[in-house]
């Protein structure tokens, strides 16, 4: 038999789409076809705005020729290389130019090629870490309601939202969950909600009850994404940095969102002045070109990794593409323009208009909140049948109207690209205004 596998148009049957509802999809499908800027066209040609930023990950805009050079030349120069004892010039420049960029002494980067990757090899660091302390007890992890940690087993298990762990029965023993931050009595915050700090205590509660000395770190997400964008209360992040801090146990950061400026500053860390332990990132790394993902550590982690003989292997744990050259290429292209663009600052300067804009939303039909921090927002709507059916019309009503937005159940959240104009975040409020009123 000949394999005939040249691609057929319209036969969109063998591909299995993640997080799709994929018979509804191909019967009325979504395409998008090119990328440049903030826009993205689909096959037949009609304009959509990158509402979204892509998966909150294209933070740079699309289509960056900096990018593609850089990718290119590596490519040209070596395709690839593995990271097992030994390495290449990139990668070590890479960590090195993280390093600068991080808060505090976040100072030692480990490399792996997605977010969910990121998170459960800080899982693992975390253990490794204390049992390298000689505190092998130290084994239980804490996450939070409605935190999304990716899909790794690890990630599942410590994150919090139900359809990502029921489906999947075995999760990592040994796992509780804070309560999330979403209050009523913030409803409609600008920024940071007052309300909330307290909701940092519940963290003693289980320390209380398993005791730290079984308890390897606390994972959050500084500013929760994928659940509908919860910006963390006033003091909450502190007060968790304090908690751990009595205890001995590590505090994780998951910033695969709120990375590279998304909050207009470099990290969430250095925005709050929280440093955590450990902290997890994808996405802006890379702009989404080549996919990366990292462990950023600060210098007692990677020290205590370090204890062993010196010809022992420190780290048991790393991928064949670790440290990829075409990401590391790519990731290093992408601060440059960071930097020279001043694309964190820009996302800052943005922010306000971006808060007036999302805001200006309030008393349309059946928006219950707002939510916004950084260059990033939420929106609830009142459900208008089973849950998720109003965020999914919204979905889909505003990629007809030219805006691509994510939906998580009957909220939509909207992250542009750091480089969107003022006129266009006009456009994307003007057609979120016609979204929600023609789903009401
Ligand atoms: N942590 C966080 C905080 C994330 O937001 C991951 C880990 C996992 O990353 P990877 O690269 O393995 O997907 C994420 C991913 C959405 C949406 O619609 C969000 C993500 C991915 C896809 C969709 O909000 N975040």
């Amino acid at each position: 038999m000949s394999a005939n596998t040249a691609p057929t148009a319209n036969n969109l049957e063998a591909f299995l789409m993640p997080f799709t509802a994929n018979r509804q999809f191909k019967k009325n499908p979504r395409l998008l076809a090119k990328a440049k800027g903030v826009h993205y066209w689909t096959p037949e040609g009609r304009r959509i705005i990158d509402g979204t930023a892509g998966l909150w990950c294209v933070n740079a805009g699309h289509g960056r020729e900096e990018i593609k050079a850089a990718i290119a030349k590596q490519l040209d120069e070596m395709d690839y290389a593995p990271s097992f004892q030994m390495g290449h010039p990139k990668a070590f420049e890479l960590a090195a130019r993280h390093a600068a960029l991080l808060p505090g002494d976040l100072n030692h980067a480990f490399y792996c090629n997605s977010g969910s990757e990121a998170v459960d090899s800080a899982l693992k660091i975390a253990l490794a870490y204390h049992r390298a302390a000689g505190q092998g007890t130290r084994t239980r992890f804490i996450g939070r309601d409605r935190g999304y940690h990716g899909v790794g087993f690890g990630g599942i298990s410590v994150g919090g939202m139900v359809n990502n762990r029921k489906w999947f029965g075995a999760l990592l023993p040994g796992v509780d969950h804070m309560p999330h931050t979403h209050l009523a009595a913030n409803a409609f915050s600008r920024g940071q909600p007052e309300h909330g700090v307290e909701l940092a205590d519940e963290l003693e509660k289980i320390v209380g009850l398993h005791d730290a000395s079984n308890i390897a770190a606390v994972i959050v997400e500084p500013c929760a994404g994928s659940t509908g964008y919860l910006p963390p209360p006033k003091g909450y992040l502190e007060r968790l940095r304090q908690i751990c801090d009595k205890h001995g146990i590590l505090l994780i950061f998951d910033e695969v969102i709120t990375g590279f400026g998304r909050l207009g500053a470099s990290f969430a860390a250095e925005k709050f002045g929280v440093i955590p332990d450990l902290m997890t990132v994808a996405k802006g790394i890379s702009n989404a070109t080549v996919p990366m993902g990292g462990v950023f550590v600060r210098k007692h982690i990677y020290d205590g990794l370090m204890n062993g003989p010196e010809g022992a292997i420190d780290l048991f744990h790393g991928y064949t593409y670790s440290a990829h050259p075409l990401a590391c290429a790519a990731a290093s292209a992408v601060l440059d323009i960071y930097k020279d663009e001043n694309l964190f600052e820009r996302s800052a300067e943005l922010s306000p208009y971006w808060e007036d804009g999302v805001h200006s939303l309030k008393g349309l039909p059946g928006v219950t909140d707002i939510r916004n921090l950084g260059l990033a927002a939420g929106i609830d709507l009142a459900p208008t049948g089973a849950v998720g059916t109003r965020g999914y019309n919204a979905f889909v009503k505003a990629f007809e109207l030219g805006l691509m937005v994510r939906q998580s159940g009957d909220a939509i959240a909207m992250s542009p690209p750091l480089v969107i104009e003022k006129a266009q975040i006009d456009e994307i409020i003007d057609i979120t205004a016609k979204t929600i009123k023609a789903t009401a």
